[in-house]
């Protein structure tokens, strides 16, 4: 029930050149780029549809913080069921949400997820087996933790999995999760995305000890991972379901990064210092991976033209496409007759196709 500590944040850059390809054969390691370059593109495009006046409401990024959700959703089963926060984009593309319904759902077009029934970021892919985000911090600790208490009373080995931030230690639905979990040694990983400002809040206002520490006191396990790393938070949350699906119960994932854009688009971030995100900068996690592929002798031009590519279509599709009915609008609220089960979601690692589990 130790805390591990697996690796601090930053590493030199050899250790960034050798990586931690373990469980990852070099289609995965690209996979994971890919992700990380198409989240940070499609953010970066929809920023600019926001300043333009397309994007209704603000608009949240996870710059400088693919990583988090890229490694972690790559290590996740179809059968596993997902809750994506707001600084996640990596992890929907994963899953299988198509770029352009994507672009959609930001301006609130009929092809989004919500098709503009909800805030811009506020979406999950059910069909795919993601839940929408309910919006209050952290809901969706609670129902990552219901859905693998019933994965654990009906015997099925899977797994759920939820993403939130440093500010949500300091309530108390955090407590209550973490401590039903367990408990009850449910199947599921918790990845504490610590990129330590919660808005305006450091994290030296928001906790008095390293929050990973949380888990020793709840019973399970807790490490931290350089949440810049995309193959060390593979790693991490793979081993993390391996565990959970072994009856090991949940573990803590303190993913340590940086929120390098402010809280969102209206936020000009001036209470932090320029000095933390230009140390940060030095970490970029795209930067990290690329030298590792570079080294290898892939392509990352090629990949960043064809991400580029792709994401130019997508918005174009998007801008294309048509805006919601009004008459919709009350329409597919309220769950109508018998819902609907979630669906399974895309799983690109190689792992599972070539049952690479442990
Ligand atoms: C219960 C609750 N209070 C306030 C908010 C408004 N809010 C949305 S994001 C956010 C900051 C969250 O910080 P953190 O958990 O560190 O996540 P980050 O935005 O840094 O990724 C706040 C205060 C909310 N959604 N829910
Ligand atoms: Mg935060």
């Amino acid at each position: 029930m130790a805390t591990e500590t697996a690796e601090p944040a930053g590493g030199t850059t050899a250790e960034n050149a050798t990586a931690h390809p373990g469980h990852l054969q070099l289609e995965d390691r690209i996979w994971l780029l890919r992700a990380m370059l198409l989240m940070r593109g499609i953010e970066e495009r929809a920023m600019s549809l926001y300043r333009q006046g397309k994007v209704p409401g603000s608009f949240y990024d996870g710059y400088g913080q693919e990583a988090v959700s890229a490694g972690a959703a790559f290590a996740m089963a179809s059968e596993d069921r997902l809750c994506i926060l707001h600084r996640d984009l990596a992890a929907h593309l994963i899953r299988g949400v198509e770029p352009q319904r994507i672009f959609a759902q930001y301006m609130g077009r009929a092809d989004g997820i919500t098709a503009g029934r909800d805030g811009n970021v506020h979406f999950g892919d059910w069909r795919l087996g993601c839940v929408g985000m309910v919006s209050m911090l952290p809901d969706m600790m609670l129902v990552a933790t219901g859905m693998a208490m019933a994965f654990k009373l009906r015997g099925e080995r899977r797994c759920a999995l939820t993403w939130f931030g440093d500010g949500s230690t300091s309530r108390g639905d955090f407590h209550e999760a973490m401590n039903w979990a367990g408990v009850q040694k449910v199947p599921v990983v918790f990845v504490l995305e610590n990129n330590q400002y919660a808005y305006s809040t450091p994290v030296d206002k928001q906790f008095a000890v390293d929050p990973v520490e949380h888990a020793t006191a709840y019973g399970f396990t807790g490490l931290t991972v350089d949440g810049n790393d995309v193959e060390a938070m593979f790693e991490a949350t793979r081993q993390a379901r391996e565990r959970a699906l072994d009856g090991g119960g949940p573990t803590l994932i303190e993913a340590v990064t940086m929120r390098m854009h402010g809280h969102a688009a209206h936020d000009d971030m001036k209470y932090v210092p320029k000095e933390l995100v230009e140390e940060w900068r030095q970490r970029d996690p795209i930067d990290r991976q690329e030298k590792r592929l570079r080294a290898l002798g892939v392509d990352v031009d090629g990949l960043r033209a064809s991400v580029s590519a792709e994401i130019d279509a997508a918005a174009a599709e998007a801008l294309a496409g048509p805006m919601p009915s009004p008459e919709g609008a009350a329409l597919g609220v309220f769950c109508e007759g018998e819902a609907e089960p979630l669906g399974d979601g895309h799983a690109p690692w190689s792992g599972f196709a070539a049952g690479d589990v442990d």
